[in-house]
């Protein structure tokens, strides 16, 4: 049965589950969701306005967003044990991960590098602030980017060590979604460690044109934007 995926092709929330799509050898077929997302038609399937965004004629709503949970649902729903192994400790290790990532590092990423991207920030961020200063603004997003090292060493020392996140011999869901985030970082000014340019590298030799096909959109896009600003 063939995964209906909504996307837009330079964010890496919608990339996490492109790759996943790919790495799991699921029948599926991606949507631009371009200038969509807040049409009626679009909003009555996903009233978040939200991508990625799967339609699955199995699920009970017919549709849900939600990148980790998206893998988590595929995963279970096709016994994907490499990717999700279910395993209660090794499970408890990637979904911590993907927790985590979403609750506490993704919001320090998008405050940094939404502004550069040309993304808009949140509702209540500096950056999407009429009134702010631009020096306010750009003293927020410096804070930001200044403070993602600590979840990333986080990362670094807990989740990742040498290997892979859930202690497997190959990526899972929680790979996936870490080295996808970890590419948005090259639009910040300070340099990815060395530990995070050899696990993109370790994630994308294991999973081959699987994330490097659709890496390239988030990947082209970033070159894009540092090349006009
Ligand atoms: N936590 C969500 C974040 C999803 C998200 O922020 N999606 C953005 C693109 S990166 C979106 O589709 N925005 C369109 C809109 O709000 O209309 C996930 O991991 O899937």
């Amino acid at each position: 049965m063939t995964t209906h995926l909504h996307m837009l092709p330079p964010s890496v929330n919608n990339l996490a589950v492109r790759v996943f799509l790919r790495a799991a050898n699921l029948p599926f077929a991606e949507e631009n969701a371009w200038g969509k997302t807040r049409t009626p038609e679009f909003m009555a399937k996903i009233p978040a306005h939200l991508t990625p965004a799967i339609e699955h004629k199995d699920h009970p709503r017919g549709a849900m967003w939600e990148s980790c949970a998206i893998m988590m649902y595929l995963a279970n729903k096709h016994k994907l044990e490499a990717l999700y192994p279910s395993d209660p400790e090794r499970r408890a290790l990637i979904d911590s991960a993907n927790f985590y990532l979403t609750g506490s590092l993704y919001p320090l990423i998008a405050r940094s590098t939404y502004p550069r991207m040309g993304f808009p920030g949140y509702a209540g961020e500096v950056s999407a602030t009429q009134e702010a200063s631009a020096e306010l603004k750009a003293s927020a997003r410096n804070a930001a980017e200044g403070a993602i090292a600590e979840p990333l060493e986080v990362f670094r020392t807990y989740f990742v060590r040498d290997g892979f996140i859930g202690d497997g011999p190959t990526p899972s869901i929680a790979d996936i979604r870490l080295a996808s985030t970890l590419e948005f970082l090259a639009i910040n000014d300070t340099h990815l460690p060395a530990w995070c340019k050899d696990y993109i590298a370790r994630v994308e030799a294991k999973l081959g044109k699987f994330y490097t096909e659709p890496a390239a959109d988030v990947r082209g896009f970033i070159a894009q934007t540092k090349k006009a600003s």
